[in-house]
């Protein structure tokens, strides 16, 4: 007979949060996301310091190894700029195979999903939600609640992100409040 070792595994996700010395953070302030909101006018006169989200993400592998898979949560805080609720930059990746997982873990929202021809679509967020985002498809979070909308997310580790297609054309649809509802406006 023999004995194997069980090891304790890093206890990185901790009541819905990524925390831990291997954990990578970053954070977006309004004046990280200049051009994304459709209202220059009410963008200019809000404090480019305020906090839009904070992405915690435990990046195991390195970025062009085949086959392993990164995991995530962000945290979007609630506002809106003009009629425009914050909103992730949102991405294609820069390997068009790669998928993704999305689930929502707190608070309500939209995920808003575009493919290559523009064609757009958005599937509600809530706790418990799950969303599979297929291979080239762009994919951005809009938290359309009062409190904050927390998801979690698992991605290749090699499908790299591609902020560029999105800073030069954006959306085809943007998230907006309209007689009090979240309704998803074609430009
Ligand atoms: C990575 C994954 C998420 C986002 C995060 C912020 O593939 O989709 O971790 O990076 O939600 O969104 P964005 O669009 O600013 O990267
Ligand atoms: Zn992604």
């Amino acid at each position: 007979m023999k004995t194997h070792e069980i090891i304790n595994p890093p206890n990185l996700f901790m009541h819905n949060l990524l925390i831990g010395d291997e954990v990578q953070k970053s954070r977006r302030r309004l004046g990280d996301l200049t051009g994304l909101f459709q209202d220059h006018q009410s963008f200019e006169v809000t404090s480019p310091d305020e906090l839009v989200y904070e992405v915690y993400s435990y990046i195991p592998a390195d970025e062009k190894s085949q086959g392993q898979l990164n995991f995530g949560v962000t945290r979007l805080y609630p506002g809106k700029i003009g009629r425009e609720y914050f909103m992730t930059k949102g991405h294609f990746h820069h390997c068009e195979k790669s998928t993704e997982y999305y689930w929502g873990i707190e608070g309500e929202g939209l995920l808003v999903l575009m493919d290559q021809e523009r064609h757009i679509r958005a599937e509600k967020m809530f706790p418990g939600s799950l969303h599979y985002i297929r291979a080239g498809i762009a994919h951005r979070v809009v938290n359309t609640g009062s409190t904050l909308l927390s998801f979690g997310a698992c991605w290749p580790s090699d499908a790299g992100h591609n902020y560029d297609e999105i800073a030069c054309n954006g959306f085809s649809a943007r998230v907006l409040e309209i007689s009090g509802i979240p309704q998803l406006i074609s430009l």
